[in-house]
């Protein structure tokens, strides 16, 4: 549509001083229709930046491949622009917004010359809850745009509940020439504003994903009481028919998307588990003094490689239709490949990159971070509470990381000040979700390193204070799937069988299994931990994968304070006191 298919008059004048400096030929007002999507992704085809996949295999699928060196997360291009360098905090990069806008300007002006500017409405979060909020994408890319439809409430709804309001996130996303060095993803959560230059990839560019729903959401959060968490949400519904909700923080690219799909073992029969986000968890104290939380989004942006029959069937179905693959690779007859989706590969492909592949080679294939953005409605475990603008109340939350050793599978906190330590001193190997080294041990409080958009030490305030709003807090535990044996070999099993742990910790939450006391927390008393049905599984590899081995834990508590001492002059002395309890324990 190239009128204005709202009235609100500061979205009209918005959309037009941006046309004004970025000089697109057209304006697209989206509306959300399967109409306009139809014809989006034919002009998308006819233009190359998409390829139909094979009607028959992956029905409503489409294949995009990026420019080589835009396929992550840029941290180091991640600006917070808030007036002062403390707001933003020592965890994050940091302009004067004035500077900032200076220069993103001059940089955009006339930046979508021979292009369409596509106006997107979205909501994240349900229509009519209050934790919903509106945002607005001015983007020249047709992939961001078939990608919101898929990850947010995206058309007319956003202006409904908009109205003629003018409380909405100003995003805008110009690609320019896709150069590494012009790539800017500044936030100015002061005029709940975000622009995105010189990137297509998902995490830089869906803005109401990272960019609105994390770093300007936790800004809001901050401000008006509520957490916004890179977090996901599940439902554990037992035989008897009991519903307890439980959200997890992992890193990027440690596991979110399984453990919220997760598929019971058979010992597990009668057992449900539905996932309500995957990512991300934005959560409120209830009148009941319980917290609340909603998924903001509506689809998952996951990644690929290792996703398999095994690992995610759920996932694997979800992503049978109506999904864009991003730099995965290609069958000749048009299905997509990546690695770990079968344990052959097929004898031929083209990969990532465009070149034609065969077995044996030293690249891979798919790139590490190739990706899937599925409708969540594809999930044959839905929980249809997502939905619900209430949100669910959740009983545990649970904070866990990639470490080869030291941390183990499983243990719960003494209490939320405590829990909140743990969380704070959660650390993970980095991945392939963000550019930059991979397999390094890094502090990533509560997974929010990359997505906190203010002061860290104001947000562990932040955390603690909330704890005083909740007569019934959510039980705060710690997970560590990936530790290994001597030679190298997982100690735990994973995935399905983490049903093993979240049914200690579901137990736990309603009081009913038994724990004993550690100098790091709570873990699994002998009984409480049902390993039945576990073929090949012996009971000596749970006492390693548990094992707590306290010079390991000495020097682990000397490494928080690598993080500890950057945020000094803001940490909450909550956290210093903690410290010096586990040390004493130790
Ligand atoms: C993501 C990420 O894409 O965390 O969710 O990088
Ligand atoms: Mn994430």
């Amino acid at each position: 549509m190239t009128q204005p298919n709202t009235s609100n008059p500061a979205v009209i004048q918005w959309v037009e001083e941006t046309a004004a400096l970025c000089q697109p030929d057209k304006v697209f007002w989206c509306d959300g229709s399967e109409s306009e999507k139809a014809s989006l992704l034919e002009e998308a085809v006819a233009r190359g930046i998409l390829l139909r996949l094979n009607p028959k295999k992956l029905p409503g699928c489409y294949y995009h491949r990026s420019t080589m060196d835009d396929v992550a997360r840029s941290e180091d291009r991640t600006f917070i622009c808030t007036p002062t360098r403390e707001e933003a905090g020592p965890t994050n990069h940091w302009l004067p917004p004035a500077e900032m806008y200076q220069k993103l300007k001059t940089l955009c002006a006339g930046g979508m010359r021979g292009r369409t500017l596509y106006v997107v409405p979205y909501l994240m979060g349900p229509p009519g809850s209050p934790l919903t909020k509106v945002g607005l994408e001015l983007t020249d890319s047709i992939y961001v745009v078939l990608s919101m439809r898929i990850m947010t409430r995206m058309g007319q709804v956003a202006y409904e509940q908009l109205g003629l309001g003018t409380d909405f996130n100003r995003g805008l996303h110009c690609m320019l020439q896709m150069d590494p060095h012009q790539r800017h993803i500044a936030h100015f959560p002061q005029d709940n504003a975000i622009i995105s230059t010189s990137s297509n990839y998902g995490g830089n560019v869906l803005l109401g994903k990272k960019c609105l729903a994390l770093r300007i959401g936790s800004w809001l959060a901050n401000k008006e009481g509520w957490l916004a968490e890179h977090m996901l949400i599940l439902c554990a519904q037992s035989p008897s028919g009991e519903k307890t909700y439980v959200t997890a923080a992992f890193p990027s690219a440690c596991g979110k998307t399984n453990f919220a799909m997760l598929a019971p073992p058979p010992h597990f029969a009668g057992w449900k588990i539905r996932t309500v986000g995957d990512d991300i968890a934005w959560m409120k104290p209830g009148a009941d003094g319980r917290l609340y939380a909603i998924n903001p989004e509506t689809g998952y942006f996951g990644v690929a490689p290792g996703t398999n029959e095994r690992t995610n069937p759920n996932a694997m179905a979800t992503i049978a239709r109506d999904t864009i693959y991003t730099n995965v690779a290609l069958t000749p007859d048009l299905d997509v490949w990546w690695e770990g989706k079968t344990e052959e590969p097929p004898p031929e492909l083209t990969d990532w990159k465009g070149h034609r592949w065969v077995p044996g080679g030293r690249e891979p294939a798919a790139h590490p971070n190739s990706r899937f953005c599925a409708p969540a409605r594809n999930n044959p475990v839905f929980a249809p509470e997502a939905d619900d603008p209430k949100g669910v109340p959740i009983s545990a939350i649970i904070f866990g990381g990639r470490r080869a050793a030291t941390i183990p599978l499983v243990y719960q906190a003494f209490n939320w000040i405590h829990g909140v330590y743990i969380g704070s001193t959660m650390s993970s190997e980095t991945t392939a979700a963000a550019t930059g080294d991979v397999g390094k041990i890094r502090r990533d409080p509560m997974g929010m390193r990359p997505f906190c958009g203010y002061n860290m030490g104001h947000y562990f305030h932040h955390w603690l204070r909330l704890r005083k709003r909740l007569a019934n807090p959510p039980r705060i535990f710690y997970v560590n799937w990936f530790r290994r044996d001597a030679a190298g070999q997982f100690l735990w099993p994973g995935f399905g069988e983490n049903m093993r742990v979240l049914k200690w910790i579901v137990d736990r939450t309603h009081g009913r299994a038994d724990a004993w006391e550690t100098p790091l927390g709570w873990v699994p008393g002998p009984r409480a931990f049902d390993l039945g049905g576990m073929q090949d599984f012996d009971i000596t590899r749970l006492a390693k994968a548990q094992e707590i081995d306290l010079e390991d834990w000495r020097r682990e508590a000397l490494s928080h304070d690598e993080l500890f001492l950057k945020l000094y002059a803001d940490l909450p002395k909550e956290l210093i006191f903690q410290r010096e309890l586990l040390v004493a324990r130790l």
